[in-house]
């Protein structure tokens, strides 16, 4: 399988060093494809010696990061691979992913569903918010961290790469529109592109989102026992790897849960020994629920679960007696919003 991601912040370089290192431990015959024209000596040196990276110095993601996946998922394609998957820095992998992709059919696009959102939540608004008409509703928002396509998602992925580029990017609803995986999010659940199978990684079962406590909560954390771990983990908002030692960004709860952290921690021996200082500091809760847990990092995170399970419920409850924008298949843009011109 073929895997492409870019990192090139030095303050960075451990996440990146982590995805490479889990990819090879879960599925060595995969390659994991980074451009390398802007990255610095240190991770130039030490990526070049790893046996599944491959660095592609004519490579690059033009002059924004805004466009960053969509452009660089279409380089390589042209350079022939039959299927190519995003996956960003800060994921790593606990087992091996095959399964998500044995039996996708070159039509299908796979990507990753966000963590749990109690508002705005889905694909409706984004399609709206990007002035096309609703032909379907995929019923969970779409996370980025993972796209994976073939040949057949040049338009899509063109498309996309359009619309981040637009003015209508930076005007579109803010609820529905904050990155890139809201358009893509939106044009998937679009008419131009209502047709295409997406298959998506199950949020808090196959991939464990690292942002809210209630990304992966209690009785997800529980269910693992039986379903096993989330084979993706994405530190999508704690980026325990840059905390100095000892600062409360370190010390705090989420920090000394973070299942990202804790899956890192089995990977210390693969990482230089200089990179690895993130990784000891832990607290008492820390060391007392690794010494519960020892084979399950999920479950060590069970107090933080709790209280994101807690405020997802809260959520709920609280937006009961809120007035929620309301969507349906078939709705069109209304209200002055101009019809996309891209
Ligand atoms: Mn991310």
């Amino acid at each position: 399988m073929d895997f492409l991601t870019f990192e090139d912040r030095e303050q960075d370089l451990p996440a990146l060093m982590l995805l490479a290192v889990s990819l090879y431990r879960v599925s060595p015959g995969s390659r994991l494809h980074i451009p390398a024209r802007d990255l610095g000596e240190r991770a130039l040196d030490w990526l070049s010696r790893q046996p599944n990276v491959v660095l592609h110095r004519d490579l690059w993601a033009e002059d924004t990061f805004w466009n960053i996946k969509p452009y660089l998922l279409e380089q390589m394609l042209a350079r022939g691979l039959p299927r190519i998957t995003w996956l960003d820095a800060d994921l790593m992998l606990t087992a091996d992913p095959a399964p998500f992709f044995h039996g996708l059919s070159d039509d299908t696009v796979l990507v990753a569903q966000e963590g749990f959102r109690s508002r705005f939540a889905g694909t409706g608004g984004r399609t709206i918010s990007i002035g096309r008409r609703i032909a379907r509703e995929l019923g969970y928002s779409v996370n980025s961290c993972v796209v994976s396509v073939t040949a057949r998602h040049t338009g899509l992925l063109d498309r996309w790469k359009s619309f981040l580029r637009s003015d209508l990017y930076q005007t579109a609803d803010r609820r529905f529109i904050v990155g890139d995986q809201d358009v893509l999010g939106g044009l998937l659940g679009s008419e131009e592109f209502g047709q295409v199978p997406v298959a998506a990684l199950r949020t808090g079962r196959d991939i464990a989102h690292d942002m809210l406590p209630g990304d992966f909560g209690f009785f997800q954390r529980v269910a693992t026992l039986t379903n096993g771990e989330p084979r993706f983990v994405h530190a999508q908002g704690r980026k325990t790897w840059r905390y100095a030692p000892g600062s409360a960004d370190a010390k705090s709860l989420q920090s000394q849960l973070s299942l990202h952290r804790h899956w890192a921690k089995t990977l210390r021996a693969d990482l230089p020994a200089d990179q690895t200082a993130w990784l000891a500091q832990d607290g008492p809760l820390s060391r007392l629920m690794a010494r519960l847990f020892p084979r399950r990092p999920s479950l060590r995170g069970l107090p933080l679960g709790l209280i994101g399970s807690t405020l997802n419920l809260a959520y709920i409850l609280r937006n009961k007696l809120r007035r929620n924008p309301t969507f349906h298949v078939g709705q069109t843009p209304s209200g002055g919003s101009p019809a996309s011109p891209i």
